[in-house]
């Protein structure tokens, strides 16, 4: 199942390789191009869950359950003092990384045994399929989560059950600052040391209601359980077990909720970067005859701007006259636009018109931006440009035009123009412009 982000990360990635195979040589589209492929691997960074707590708390065991069992190299994660981070490759691997940030191989049979070199962490690659949009960080015991939290897409802590929530636990998590705490877990392992259900939902009630508010969801599993009859592992290596399958499943709640924060941040810069490459693109085409016009509008709605901002102005009468100045403009550069040919302003269509605090809200200013690049568009058709020229310097502008999202602007725009009934008209828009 492909998800939003995946649909909009693809959407990013095709609207930049359309936009890189153009023959268009404008400065503006470089800078554009390395800021939607910036975008996209923002959307595409897999999520890093970090594993923290105290000692043998059942960090590495359950940093294993969540993998599936039997798939981290015991002999590797074991008391080692250092972070062990897992992550996707095509084929698993094994890394030390040295003082100096340098990956050296070490599961090779040449390679130097892991107790040889003083390694500052250890990367495992493993060829799972949940890794590719998961990392997990397996911390060692520390008297500073913080530092890792800080990393962490979610933090998950461990504890023992049996005794679990601690003073030290307590103390240590008060430490990871509470931003981190929305998105985060609280895992009590050693389930296994009850008797009865009933035993294990009083214990989890307990550790929910003395932890209340510092954790997303709290969760009791048997991260190792030496009892549990070990199921064959499958042809993928892969063994979940339901506690794997519950901790996963609260990890993607967690995720689901970051996927959407980022997708709509990506929206919003993808939106900003297109609108300042609309403003940016075609500078240097603008039709000789056009340019007065524009020049004319950037000092009058610059006028209307400062106004606004010393209070000379209201921001309604700042805006409609931004839109009046708007609509001349428009229709110097290209006659009808705004207007429209005569028979398609019928007066019973039934106009759902935004309320104008709609459009106030927002800034004058993000408004002029948009306006302007509406405007530089209409200005820059130039008729002395070769028509293959022509042909993909449209394309490369429908790509940024359809990035920028500026057609629903440009909708409720003309709707509100319309509602309020501003005749304009094309001889008395040339007189004033
Ligand atoms: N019975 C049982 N043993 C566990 C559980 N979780 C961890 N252990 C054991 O507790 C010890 C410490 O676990 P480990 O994962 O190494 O803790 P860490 O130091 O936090 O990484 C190991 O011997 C594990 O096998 C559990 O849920 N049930
Ligand atoms: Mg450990």
């Amino acid at each position: 199942m492909t998800s939003e982000w995946q649909h909009y990360a693809a959407a990013l990635r095709a609207s930049r390789e359309r936009l890189q195979n153009l023959r268009v040589d404008d400065p503006a589209l470089p800078v554009c191009i390395a800021g939607l492929s910036r975008i996209e691997s923002m959307l595409r960074r897999p999520l890093r869950i970090v594993v923290l707590g105290e000692y043998n708390s059942g960090k590495s065991s359950l940093t294993d359950l969540i993998l599936g069992k039997g798939l981290l190299p015991i002999s590797v994660v074991a008391n080692t003092s250092v972070p062990v981070l897992v992550s996707y490759a095509d084929s698993a691997a094994l890394f030390g990384v040295d003082s100096n940030g340098i990956q050296i191989r070490i599961d090779g049979d040449e390679d130097d045994a892991l107790t040889d070199l003083d390694f500052r962490a250890v990367e495992i690659r493993l060829p799972l399929p949940w890794l590719k949009h998961h990392q997990l960080l397996d911390t060692p015991a520390t008297q500073t989560p913080a530092a890792f939290a800080a990393e962490a897409d979610i933090a998950i802590w461990c504890t023992v059950a049996t005794r679990a929530w601690t003073e030290s636990d307590r103390n240590l998590w008060s430490t990871v600052p509470s931003r981190c705490h929305r998105h985060a877990l609280l895992v009590a392992t050693h389930k296994d040391s009850f008797y009865s259900d009933d035993d294990c939902a009083q214990v989890l009630r307990r550790i929910t209601s003395v932890t209340r508010g510092l954790f997303r969801d709290v969760l009791l599993v048997s991260a190792a359980d030496p009892n549990a009859e070990t199921d064959a592992a499958g042809d993928t290596g892969e063994t979940l077990t339901s506690d794997a399958a519950t901790v996963r499943a609260a990890i993607e709640t967690s995720a689901q909720a970051i996927r959407e924060r980022r997708l709509a941040k990506a929206r919003r810069v993808t939106r900003r970067l297109a609108r300042l490459a609309l403003h940016e693109f075609g500078q240097n085409a603008v039709r000789p005859e056009a340019a007065a016009a524009l020049s004319k509008w950037d000092a009058v709605s610059d006028q209307l701007i400062d106004d606004h901002n010393a209070t000379r102005l209201s921001l309604d009468h700042a805006l409609e006259s931004l839109l009046h100045a708007f609509a001349h403009t428009a229709e110097v550069l290209r006659p009808g636009v705004i207007r429209g040919p005569a028979r398609q302003t019928p007066s019973s269509t039934p106009l759902h018109a935004p309320e104008p605090a709609q459009i106030a809200t927002q800034r004058a200013s993000v408004l002029k931006s948009d306006l302007t690049a509406v405007l530089r568009i209409l200005a820059t058709s130039s008729r002395y440009e070769s028509p293959d020229a022509r042909e993909q310097r449209e394309a490369a502008r429908a790509t940024l035009l359809t990035l920028a999202d500026l057609d629903g602007a440009f909708v409720d725009l003309g709707r509100w123009l319309a509602s309020h009934k501003l005749a304009i008209s094309t001889s008395r828009a040339q007189a004033n412009v």
